[in-house]
């Protein structure tokens, strides 16, 4: 049987980071299929997973848990017809529930070993408010604190707490039976994703198959809604100093920008990887299509145009832009 993990957690809490870090570390032996589900039209992620992992199956233009169980389902039969994986992750976007994509695996008669829930310690605090968050950890059976570099032993211990009070009130039940569906969870820290081995040994392998996929309500939760994304196309001749006026000028209410930009004083095309105030960089090889900076956060609108105002290279296409 294949086997599979699901990997959510919120916008930019680091589930790419990990899927490039420890399942590499931990899977290099055997055929593994990733498939990666961003939010919004253009995908970042895909193109750094395609450096690392031969088969990736990207899902774009909105969210798995909701529109897009059929294309998920028809992406992961094709995928297993074409490259017969061992194991798959799916990655989902920061703004999607992990529970339906864990009915339709079991649906296709794939294992799920564990869905694990990577969450920000340093920026819980900044989007524990958000309904889906709170469904993503409760609906995971992996909760992992990921950032621990970035904060001390006793807010990591704030961090757990909070962790596990959303948990207790969020955890996913049988709406049939009324039991827990994963009545054990553990909850483990990492730094850059780094888990450790035992996490997926299937120690964890959810037993209770969900006999009740056709019931199951969709949750309410803020996809749509309450966090938006825009994508800017950016004009030639820029340098890299531009790119981080722009990531320095940021409003309070674009905590997320995903990029792939070239500059001229950078031989090589950068993706950007901006959460929280912290950002990073990383050098691709190639990269054909135009430079974008994608940003993402709630209520954006106003502020964003504010900020096309100040740099005039960003530039927001009046209509959306077909890949
Ligand atoms: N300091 C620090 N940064 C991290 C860690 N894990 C991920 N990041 C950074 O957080 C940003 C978002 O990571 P990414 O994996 O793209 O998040 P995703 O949106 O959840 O897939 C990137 O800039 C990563 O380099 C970590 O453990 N510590
Ligand atoms: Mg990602």
């Amino acid at each position: 049987m294949i086997q599979s993990f699901v990997i959510t957690g919120f916008l930019g809490v680091g589930k790419t980071t990990m899927l490039i870090n420890t399942v590499k570390k931990y899977f290099s032996d055997k055929k593994v299929a990733i498939v990666v589900n961003e939010f919004g039209d253009i995908g970042v992620d895909g193109n750094i997973l395609s450096n690392v992992y031969s088969e990736v199956l990207e899902i774009s233009e909105g969210c798995i848990c909701c529109q897009l169980a059929e294309e998920f389902e028809s992406g992961v039969i094709e995928i297993m017809n074409k490259y017969n994986p061992e194991i798959i992750f799916v990655e989902t976007s920061g703004a999607s529930e992990p529970f339906p994509i864990f009915l339709s695996l079991q649906n296709l008669g794939i294992a799920v070993e564990g869905v694990i829930c990577v969450v920000d310690s340093k920026n819980l605090d900044s989007y524990k408010d958000n309904s889906t968050a709170k469904y993503q950890i409760g609906g995971s059976n992996i909760i992992v604190l990921n950032k621990t570099d970035l904060v001390t032993d006793s807010e990591l211990e704030t961090v757990r707490k909070e962790v596990i009070g959303i948990k207790e009130e969020y955890n996913i039940k049988n709406n049939l039976t009324g039991k827990m569906i994963f009545d054990r969870y553990v909850i483990d820290t990492a730094q850059q994703g780094l888990l450790n081995k035992e996490v997926f040994d299937g120690v964890y392998k959810v037993d209770e198959i969900i006999g009740f996929a056709k019931d199951y309500q969709h949750l309410d939760h803020t996809t749509r809604n309450s966090i938006t994304q825009k994508v800017a196309y950016l004009k030639d001749n820029i340098q890299f100093n531009d790119i981080e006026a722009v990531l320095n000028a940021l409003p309070k209410s674009i905590y997320r920008v995903k990029g792939v930009v070239r500059t001229n004083d950078v031989a090589n095309p950068l993706v950007i990887n901006y959460s929280f105030g912290d950002v990073s960089f990383e050098e691709l090889e190639s990269y054909t299509e135009p430079s974008i900076m994608i940003f993402i956060g709630e209520a954006i609108d106003n502020d964003l145009n504010e900020l096309i105002k100040k740099f005039d290279f960003l530039q927001i296409p009046l209509f959306k832009v077909k890949k």
